[in-house]
């Protein structure tokens, strides 16, 4: 098991402090020396399980709606995987075959999107069929709690259609995951046979993130 931390800390005084601590390998690394003024601060803790028949790989994908890796469309949503060091993209995502999977979605958009095809909101592909929504309330939506019909802390089957924003799904892989507006979404999966598969938000949840990988689309590679 690796478990990795890294702290920025950024102060206008003219010091600048980088701490980098990789607990797994048992190492801690100081740099200390004059800099000039931190604009950002970025504070990121991850863990990521690896090797172990055990335990899940953990991996967390954040849906946003601002392009980030590419701008040749505005303000439409996208994916993107929760690395070390911030958002990555997710034209292609990395995951271990054979291994159970935990997947997380932490979804900050809340507006709803038709379903390509209404049976899209059933969940399928995952451990036991089901998903956890383990909270609908993320930070930034404008709906409040109480707008928000589906309740955190539920293990769910489908989703009401009025209630998706965007399903992470792997057509070869049978895997559909629903995701509610505002809403944090657990799920558990394995893949069987390594390869290279295409994943889809099957929401019509704008033309140029449908269709652009890194947005609503991209590759995900078992190994
Ligand atoms: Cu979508």
């Amino acid at each position: 098991m690796n478990s990795r931390s890294s702290l920025i800390g950024g102060l206008t005084v003219a010091v600048l402090a980088v701490a980098l601590i990789i607990s797994g390998y048992g190492a801690a690394i100081a740099i200390g020396g004059a800099g000039g003024k931190v604009v950002s601060t970025i504070t990121t803790t991850t863990t990521v399980t690896n090797s172990s028949s055990n335990s899940p790989y953990v991996i967390t994908l954040v849906i946003a709606t601002d392009s980030i890796f590419n701008v040749t469309a505005a303000d439409q949503p996208a994916y993107f995987v929760l690395g070390p060091n911030g958002l990555e993209s997710s034209a292609k995502i990395n995951l271990p075959a054979h291994q159970l999977i935990k997947l997380v979605i932490v979804n900050y958009d809340d507006g709803n999107a038709n379903l390509t095809s209404p049976a899209d909101n059933a969940v399928s592909g995952t451990t036991d069929g089901s998903i956890f929504v383990a909270s609908n309330d993320n930070i930034n939506s404008s709906q409040g709690a109480s707008a928000i019909n589906v309740k955190g802390g539920q293990t769910l089957t489908s989703v009401s259609t009025d209630q998706i924003a965007h399903t992470f799904t792997v057509p070869s892989l049978n895997l559909n995951i629903p995701v509610p507006l505002s809403s944090t979404v657990v799920a558990y999966f394995t893949v069987d046979k390594a390869g290279t598969y295409q994943w889809f938000c099957e929401t019509l949840c704008g033309d140029a993130a449908m269709s652009t990988a890194g947005w609503m689309t991209g590759s995900l590679v078992a190994s």
